[in-house]
């Protein structure tokens, strides 16, 4: 399926499937970490779990979309056994995601989920830099001044009060501050780096994700060795795993093939600003749905969200023809003036 072909009600399914399930992964994976009934699992197994989990939907869709088994075959043989460069490719943001992805946990063992959620706002920006440095886009003064407002109103919006109920862990705010930075950038680059990866040939999907969640497994396979081994030795690789567990495992697979989907249809920038229209959309929705009282802080954020999203969106001034028209007589600098 071309770009170009996709309609607008699925980039807009896949955008909101994507933040719901982003939403319900933070709350899901901080109650996993937090309170607790019996002992408490290893997250770099959950990491290293939801790769494999993810290699084998996207071998499962490739298939699908292959047509025979023998076709399937050929493909990973071509894109996988026959291109160790590219698979050296792919492992760069394999192993940034992997890095982040740990971090989450890290930083949601130690700071509660809307802490949590505001913060990681700061992705916005970091991947519209990432964004102009490393695929030579350029965004004029009034989209870095929307992406900026962006940030600031999806911070409202989130803003919630603290965590009523008593966790059961220590907490290290400092620690979990300094994991969300490191997310942060590694979000913003593995995210931009991959849609380089992925927009630059026309390599499918599925099979630039089956390259990078080969090497995601391996780089997750050696965090669990680095940091629990000892203990997954004695207890087991699942030691811990409640049904909560295993949700939180499953909702990290399908909000990652989610990502996935999205950035091919869109890009990185868009899935900031989408993600946060959806926000701003679901709440509207319970408001209406479910009476949900919506406060001063939702309102003013709802607002600042809508209108970066409008200044996002206006076309950009084209300097280069107003500089252009400054040299030249004076019929040619009406011509510009009036279009
Ligand atoms: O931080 P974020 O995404 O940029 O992280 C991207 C997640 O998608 C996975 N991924 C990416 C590309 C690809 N081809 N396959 C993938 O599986 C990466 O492994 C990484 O987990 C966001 O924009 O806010 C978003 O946030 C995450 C998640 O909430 C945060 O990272 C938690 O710290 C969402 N992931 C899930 O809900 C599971 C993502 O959907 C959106």
């Amino acid at each position: 399926m071309g770009v170009e072909n996709v309609s607008v009600i699925f980039k807009l399914y896949c955008l909101t499937v994507m933040t719901m399930v982003a939403a319900t992964y933070i709350v899901a994976l901080r109650y996993t970490r937090t309170i607790t009934t019996g002992e408490m699992y290893f997250s770099t197994t959950a990491v290293c779990l939801a790769e494999v989990i993810k290699l084998i939907l996207s071998l499962g869709i490739l298939s699908n979309e292959s047509g025979s088994p023998s076709r399937l075959k050929n493909i990973i043989v071509e894109h996988v056994f026959c291109s160790p460069k590219e698979l050296l490719k792919l492992s760069v943001p394999s192993l940034v995601y992997a890095i982040q992805n740990n971090m989450a946990f890290l930083a949601l063992s130690n700071l509660d989920a809307a802490v949590y959620s505001v913060t990681y706002q700061l992705k916005i920006p970091c991947t519209a830099l990432c964004t102009v440095l490393m695929l030579n886009r350029s965004l004029s003064r009034m989209q870095w001044f929307s992406v900026f407002m962006l940030c600031g109103g999806v911070t409202l919006v989130q803003w919630q009060p603290a965590e009523s109920t008593k966790v059961q862990v220590e907490q290290n705010p400092f620690v979990g501050f300094i994991a969300i930075a490191i997310a942060v950038l590694c979000s913003g680059f593995a995210g931009v780096y991959f849609e380089k990866v992925l927009k630059s040939s026309d390599t499918s999907l599925w099979v630039r994700n089956i390259q990078m969640y080969l090497s995601g497994i391996l780089v997750t396979l050696i965090g669990v060795f680095i940091n629990d081994g000892d203990h997954v030795m004695e207890k087991g690789f699942f030691f811990g795993y409640t049904p909560w567990v295993c949700f939180v495992v499953f909702l990290a697979s399908v909000g990652g093939l989610y990502t996935s989907v999205v950035v091919k249809y869109t890009d990185n920038i868009m899935k900031g600003f989408s993600a946060a229209a959806a926000i701003v959309i679901s709440t509207v929705a319970s408001v209406i749905l479910f009476g949900l009282q919506i406060t001063f802080s939702f309102t003013t954020g709802a607002i600042l969200v809508c209108v970066s999203i409008y200044l996002y969106g206006l076309p950009k001034q084209d300097t280069s023809k107003l500089k252009t028209a400054n040299n030249t007589d004076p019929a040619s600098k009406q011509k510009l003036i009036t279009v």
